[in-house]
């Protein structure tokens, strides 16, 4: 059980001083919806084994009263199990389930497209022991120079920003994705935002009256502010260009969006898709 409530905590972070990886915010968030203080063990990336007497060459990593656990998955399971008393993270297996579909997706969509816009400044933004390794580990990764990568970001962020419209949906309908307050399907989702505000100095990222707004505002408010660190870039303020797909969608008017409440809430979508059809 957590000493004086505290949970030792490595952490991943840039030259800011701010946490950089979506997995290492998710595990700082779940660590405070489970009320814990953390100890912060800082660092960046290169000498990450050393740092945990060669225990993970990943992060997050805890120590738990003398147990360490590693994988944000990991912690999040152990801390459910461990401490039921306290507020969960995956209140049923189907919220961990639909957490991963969701988080596979955002990955595609945005955290990838994300970073890919923002891989040189993720780089100069390190720590400066851990530029060598970034550069050739990411470009290794991704196949690319950083600089070509990261080249003609201006033309994908919109289209970034228009392919969250399944979360925009969701939450139009919900404030947060566990409903009334947050659970780690919120948080997991956060840390690849926050990831992202880590290294966008070159441009923010959504809109300033994107519909996702309230609900990012609301968990970096979270905490204390545990969001608002002064090393994050800001996130909104794009701005749609000439030719630039619309950054979001007003609501939608289809099945999908609109609850059928009686033929009355149906009768104008039915008269447009039958006008001019053949009376039977
Ligand atoms: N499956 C692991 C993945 C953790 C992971 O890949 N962490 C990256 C940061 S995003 C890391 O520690 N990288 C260190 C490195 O690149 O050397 C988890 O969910 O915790």
């Amino acid at each position: 059980m957590a000493k004086d409530n505290t949970i030792t905590f490595f952490d991943l972070a840039l030259s800011t001083g701010a946490t950089i990886s979506p997995f290492v915010w998710a595990t700082k968030y779940a660590l405070k919806h489970k009320g814990f203080d953390l100890d912060v063990v800082p660092g960046g990336f290169t000498k990450i084994p050393e740092r945990t007497g060669g225990v993970t060459e990943r992060l997050p990593a805890i120590i738990d009263d003398g147990k360490w656990v590693l994988d944000s998955w990991g912690i999040v399971e152990y801390l459910d199990e461990t401490y039921p008393d306290r507020p969960t993270l995956i209140p049923h297996p189907s919220v961990a389930a639909m957490t991963r579909a969701l988080d596979a997706w955002f990955w595609g969509v945005a955290t990838g497209p994300w970073m890919r816009c923002n891989c040189v400044s993720y780089r100069d933004l390190a720590n400066a022991d851990d530029h060598e390794y970034i550069t050739y580990s990411r470009e290794k990764m991704l196949g690319q120079t950083l600089e070509a990568m990261q080249e003609g970001y201006e033309d994908r962020l919109p289209q970034i920003s228009a392919a969250l419209e399944p979360l925009r949906i969701a939450l139009r309908e919900s404030k947060y994705l566990g409903g009334d307050t947050p659970n780690y399907a919120d948080y997991r989702l956060l840390g690849s935002i926050l990831f992202t505000a880590s290294v966008c100095q070159n441009s923010p990222v959504l809109a300033e009256d994107d519909p996702l707004r309230p609900w990012i505002d609301s968990l970096l408010d979270m905490f204390g502010g545990l969001g608002r660190h002064p090393g994050l870039f800001p996130l909104f303020g794009l701005k749609q260009r000439e030719g630039d797909p619309p950054l979001f969608m007003p609501p939608g008017l289809g099945g999908i969006h609109k609850r059928n409440t009686g033929i009355e809430s149906t009768r104008a979508e039915t008269q447009r898709i039958t006008e001019g059809m053949a009376k039977a």
